[in-house]
């Protein structure tokens, strides 16, 4: 009998193809776990905690099963008897622990961290409803709780709790662990989640995120805050960082002493890399621990500096933390008492240096500042972004401290993004360049093929199924019909001004124009968005608004609508993105040059066959350089002149909404058609907002943009010297495998043992 057969006997006493899906999920949850138990434990002195307020880990049963390596055999025996792992999948909730970008970096990060054999836990939050689940209604964006947690899950209750003071409440948090699983690798590590007993729900109103904010004890792990890149910060957000560093050092602090630290040399015990700086009230809190367990002060910040690693994501000055020390007494006076010491000392060893203060002139603690001084590094996520930390956002630090300094180009797990999401890729792969690639993530080998016919037929075949799966996928999930014989063209991330979605949506407005002039594209287009605003974000909301709209109007001209479709995907989230990625002929990096660090969806539509459409921004420029100018659409202003543009406030919104091929764009937006549909106050705003301020400057690369995607377009029609460039991209995406970059993260960083590391490049 199989080990799958004998679990479910037991559990249900009947045969497999006699469960409900539901019944087999919970089985294979069991299986797993207890698969993982049996592994052996690690045993290096120095262990890594890579702290984050948020990791968007995705639904966790068929990586977890392949990264065991027994997908195949269970999948294999399912079929065997009538059911299908993806249907089973269905039953499991995707966990919403984060926004965006930086929490999906932390969750590929755990899986190349567990594959290379490196010890290491990841330390967050257990939000009980994570980030909202967006409703559209009446073409707007609705914000309603995601309640995710379900009786049987990947989390295990830990036994461990700790004591965490604030100045009005002391709580005992409690420890939930997810384990991480590395691809054919026999130790796992593990995700530890801190929430507190008392957070029940009950305070929420009902159907609504609304809440009593000042009810900490019951809304304490309630929420992921909404925001990405663009939070006002308030109190409660200090309450929940607090209580996720002070719970990660109690924790560090006792597996240290477990494994033998007399806690002076804690810094061979372990080592905290943090996740842009919502974790960095960690070193004062490090700090308090230590002084309160007999240690000086001085020695104990020399310990907590060599010991603190901080990774900087974004050079957007609003998503810069800033806390005013009123607010941090309020909340945690013990940690402010220490934060004015550390300031102290370090405007004692720099006097007069203004721009590097901890404490700035209004009474605001800067957390980056703070993580620069107190750690021993600094680290962008792509080689440009950390040039301009280098050279504008931080140069008053690069001066003093220029050894601190490096870059750690972003990557993504090959796992999920290629393995798992696109399987008939991976299999094609396997066939013809061997499965070596699955433990190198070297592809370079496929290069060899780039004028095979055949291949290049194989490869088109296998992007058509994928539109296929996406086609049915979209069907079920949003009721919503595309062509599968379409151009499909995507842009999905959170919706902010500087990613220019509004840019995109003006693109569509002249094709729409264009078609209704009677030019008619030869392969009919499907422009799809996915993304969520944060609540809080007129704009964001108000762009949604307009998209949505506007693909309403389309879908109701009969003249346009056979030629054009656009698609705004309800509630994105890593579950939609599996479906969408290897779908795509065509990925949408097109934000405001200098302000995308890194992006890293631009990655993952690379790995599968779509060509990028980009400005010279974060990690494109690395795409770009290495797939070549013929195998990528780049356009508009590059970094240099928007950091001018900005310093100089050289950018004049009207200049760019007269001209004679924009004006009649904008206006749209406020056409009868859209006024009819929509909402005019948000039409009216976002047409104001765009025509008179465009302070992400939609309006300077407009024209060009144009001009690009119609060549793209164009450039479709030419089959078989698409699919060529796809392979071409395809096969220089290795170096974004993101095993590569906790490989230099190790080597350059962290310094731990690493049982494995056959990473290419
Ligand atoms: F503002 N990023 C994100 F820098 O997703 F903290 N959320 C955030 O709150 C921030 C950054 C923060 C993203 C960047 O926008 C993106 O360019 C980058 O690829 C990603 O983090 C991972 O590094």
């Amino acid at each position: 009998m199989s080990r799958l057969e004998n679990y479910v006997l037991k559990a249900y006493n009947k045969p497999i193809r006699e469960c409900s899906d539901a019944e087999l999920y919970r089985v294979l949850l069991d299986l797993v776990k207890d698969l993982g138990d049996g592994l052996p434990k690690h045993t290096t002195k120095k262990k890594l905690y890579y702290f984050s307020a948020e990791f968007l880990i995705g639904k966790l049963l068929s990586n977890n099963l392949l990264n065991l390596g027994i997908y195949d055999e269970v999948n294999n025996e399912l079929i065997a008897n009538g059911k299908s792992l993806l249907d089973i999948e269905e039953a499991e909730n995707e966990p919403s622990l984060g926004n965006g970008g930086l929490g999906r970096l932390a969750a590929c990060f755990m899986d190349s961290i567990t594959t290379l054999g490196i010890n290491g836990d990841g330390i967050g939050l257990n939000y009980h409803f994570g980030l909202f689940q967006q409703v559209f209604k009446h073409n707007n964006q609705l914000a309603v709780p995601d309640p995710w947690i379900t009786e049987e899950s990947w989390l295990n209750r830990n036994e461990r709790r700790y004591q965490v003071k604030f100045k009005d409440y002391t709580f005992t948090s409690t420890l939930y662990d997810i384990d991480v699983f590395g691809y054919h690798h026999d130790k796992r590590n593990r995700l530890r989640l801190f929430d507190l007993e008392s957070v029940t729900g009950d305070i929420i109103e009902e159907g609504t995120i609304h809440f009593d904010k000042s009810n900490i004890e019951e809304n304490l792990t309630l929420f992921l805050y909404p925001d990405d890149s663009d939070h006002a910060g308030n109190l409660l957000r200090i309450y929940q960082q607090y209580f996720m560093v002070s719970n990660g050092a109690q924790l560090i602090i006792d597996e240290a002493l477990d494994r033998g630290s007399n806690l002076r040399d804690l810094a061979d015990y372990a080592v905290i890399q943090i996740n842009d700086t919502h974790p960095a009230l960690v070193i004062p809190e490090m700090v308090r621990l230590l002084t309160e367990r007999g240690l000086s002060f001085d020695e104990s910040v020399e310990i907590v500096r060599n010991m603190t690693a901080f990774t900087n994501h974004t050079i957007l000055s609003e998503a810069l933390e800033k806390w005013p020390m009123s607010d941090l007494d309020e909340v945690i006076p013990e940690i402010a008492k220490i934060i004015r010491r550390l300031d102290e000392k370090m405007k004692a060893e720099f006097p007069g240096n203004h721009a590097v203060a901890i404490i700035d002139g209004h009474g605001r603690a800067h957390m980056a500042h703070m993580a620069i001084h107190y750690g021993f590094s600094i680290n962008g996520v792509a080689r440009l972004h950390s040039d301009i930390l280098k050279d504008t956002e931080l140069r008053h630090f690069y001066d003093i401290y220029p050894d601190k300094f490096n870059n750690k180009t972003n990557g993504i797990t090959f796992r999920r993004w290629i393995m798992d999401a696109n399987p008939e890729l991976a299999d094609t792969l396997d066939s013809l360049i061997s499965p070596e690639w699955r433990d190198t993530a070297d592809l370079k080998p496929l290069l060899e093929y780039k004028d095979d016919k055949a291949v290049i037929t194989k490869l088109r075949a296998v992007k058509f199924n994928n539109k296929l799966r996406l086609k049915k996928h979209l069907k079920t999930s949003q009721g919503v019909d595309i062509n599968e014989h379409s151009i499909i063209d995507i842009q999905i991330k959170r919706i902010h001004e500087y990613k220019r979605q509004q840019m995109l949506a003006l693109y569509i407005i002249h094709k729409y124009f264009d078609i209704k002039n009677g030019n008619v594209p030869k392969t009919p287009i499907t422009i799809l968005f996915g993304g969520k605003a944060a609540n809080a974000y007129t704009i964001a909301r108000d762009i949604i608004h307009m998209i949505l709209t506007l693909s309403q109007i389309i879908d109701n001209d009969p003249e346009v609508s056979p030629h054009l479709k656009v698609v705004f995907v309800e509630n994105y989230n890593v579950t939609h993105a599996q479906y969408l990625i290897p779908a795509a002929d065509i990925s949408e990096q097109i934000s405001l040059a200098s302000k995308e660090a890194s992006g890293t969806g631009n990655m993952k539509f690379m790995l599968n066959g779509a060509l990028t459409l980009c400005t010279m921004d974060g990690a494109n420029v690395e795409i770009a350089e290495r797939v070549g100018q013929e195998n990528i659409y780049t356009f508009g202003r590059d970094s240099q002149d928007i950091v001018n543009l900005y310093a100089t406030n050289g950018y004049n919104a009207p200049d760019y909404y007269y001209r004679d091929r924009i004006k009649p764009l904008v206006d749209f937006i406020l056409s009868p058609g859209m006024l009819y549909l929509g909402d005019e106050e948000r039409l009216r705003r976002l047409h104001h907002d765009i025509s008179t301020k465009d302070y992400f400057m939609a309006l300077i690369d407009l024209e060009e943009f144009i001009d690009v995607k119609e060549k793209m377009y164009a450039d479709y029609e030419d089959h078989d010297n698409w699919s060529r460039r796809t392979l071409i991209n395809i096969a220089n995406a290795g170096y974004f495998s993101s095993d590569r970059t906790i490989n230099d993260y190790n080597r350059d960083i962290w310094h731990l043992e690493q049982e494995h590391q056959d990473i290419k490049e």
